[in-house]
């Protein structure tokens, strides 16, 4: 019987996770993990919830052993434009609350997956079609304790045999739980804004491409990549994924396809900037398509067409 544990539950990628593996596991088996932030309404009521502060190995500890956990989706994470406020934080909670949660696995046998991201990437990788294997020479905190991650995951299976997996995620685009603090937030708050305000200002410049995903598709993949059979994966925890790249005036436009009024200007955040100017345009995800079976489902005005009808029924 597979029971899970989602540090980060209630964070942007948590809180659907946690909610779509109940759904598939039985809530009873899915423990959200949740550290400042208490769960609320069906997160909260759906199933249990305990205290797991990453940076506590004897937190982790104690509810692995408690609901006899066998995989950990390791989501607590501090992201890119944080980070760079605070880089002493960022590194103790991506880097030795991993290194908790895979000792911890290791003791207890348990899977675990590990988000990477674009972030991981720097100017030296090449921006187009940025290959699965390449130079990573991140200038950011946020991307040296992704690539840093990447290796210890890939170190502890290796070395220890622990089951690590994980994806290097783009941005990601939902309309549950807003993202805090990252480079990619814009591609979030332009919906909210275009609903509520019919106008946003964007923080990054014209031109600025990015890879993004909408969640649905960011939890499969995660739950996909869990499921895959073990002796198929060669990239174990850094796969590339990607659902669409655009820049800022293509979301305004997808936006626009549905809300014919709005207007969007820029102020940019020379920090944020920065940061975006340092990640791929484009990834090339083709060692998870081949791998396992990566195929995302929404693209640009797909997820435009989702994230309004649902975010007009909430905020209107
Ligand atoms: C961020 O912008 O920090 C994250 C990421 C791409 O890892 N969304």
């Amino acid at each position: 019987m597979t029971k899970i544990l989602v540090t980060g539950a209630v964070g942007q990628i948590g809180s659907e996770l946690t909610m779509e593996l109940r759904e598939r596991y039985g809530n009873e088996n899915v423990v959200a993990g949740v550290h400042r932030t208490q769960p609320e309404g069906e997160l909260k009521d759906s199933g249990p919830h305990e205290t797991v502060d990453c940076t506590d190995t004897e937190q982790i500890k104690r509810v692995v052993e408690k609901y006899n956990i066998d995989t950990i989706y390791h989501l607590a994470a501090i992201l890119s434009a944080v980070a760079e406020e605070k880089p002493h934080l960022a590194w103790k909670v991506n880097i030795d609350g991993l290194y908790n949660v895979l000792e911890v696995a290791r003791e207890f046998d348990c899977a675990v997956f590990t988000p990477s991201s674009i972030g991981a990437f720097g100017k030296s990788t090449p921006l187009d079609n940025t290959p699965q294997d390449t130079i990573q020479r991140p200038s950011t905190m946020y991307g040296v304790t992704k690539v840093s991650g990447e290796l210890l995951c890939d170190y502890y299976y290796k070395r220890f045999g622990v089951d690590t997996r994980g994806l290097r995620y783009p941005g990601i685009i939902s309309n549950v739980t807003l993202p805090g603090g990252g480079t990619t937030d814009y591609a979030v708050e332009i919906y909210y804004e275009a609903i509520k305000n019919g106008k946003y200002t964007c923080n990054l410049k014209k031109g600025t491409f990015l890879d993004m995903m909408y969640m649905p598709d960011a939890i499969k993949g995660a739950i996909d990549l869990m499921e895959a059979d073990g002796n198929s994966l060669t990239h174990r925890n850094a796969f590339n994924v990607t659902a669409m790249s655009f820049e800022p005036e293509m979301i305004a436009e997808s936006i626009k396809k549905f809300i014919p009024e709005f207007t969007m200007d820029y102020d940019v955040d020379p920090v944020k900037q920065e940061i975006a100017d340092s990640w791929p345009n484009k990834m090339d995800d083709s060692a998870a398509r081949q791998e396992w079976g990566w195929d995302p489902q929404y693209d640009l005005d797909a997820m435009t067409k989702d994230m309004i009808k649902v975010l007009r029924k909430r905020l209107k």
